[in-house]
């Protein structure tokens, strides 16, 4: 299963060019721009489940820097301020991870 099952290839190649300068990365943006926002739950909960590559019900600060890589293999890694900032937007409940429900407020206010 892989993510561009889900969305256009366009769209991930937009999202992707938007961000290739460091520091640029900005998850709410990158969301909207891919494409995801407007998916159902159901997609949403796929996607998660790519991200989370070690299977752990949470996206981790190692997978977050990863996190581009997932939607191109070519793409750059996450600075360490943008995994940062990404986390502290997504991990509402300050576990310094984001679970299943916090992704996914974060993606539906994208
Ligand atoms: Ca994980």
């Amino acid at each position: 299963m892989a993510i561009t099952d889900f969305l256009a290839a366009s769209d991930i190649t937009s999202a992707i060019n938007a961000c290739k300068a460091k520091d640029s990365f900005s998850p709410k943006m990158f969301f909207k721009t891919v494409g995801l926002s407007k998916k159902s739950p159901t997609e949403i909960e796929r996607v998660f489940k790519i991200l989370d590559q070690d299977k752990s019900g949470f996206i981790e600060q190692d997978e977050l820097q990863l996190f581009l890589q997932n939607f191109a293999k070519g793409a750059r890694t996450l600075t360490a301020a943008e995994t940062r900032a990404f986390l502290l937007e997504g991990d509402s409940d300050g576990d310094g991870k984001i679970g299943w429900e916090e992704f996914s407020a974060l993606v539906k206010s994208s």
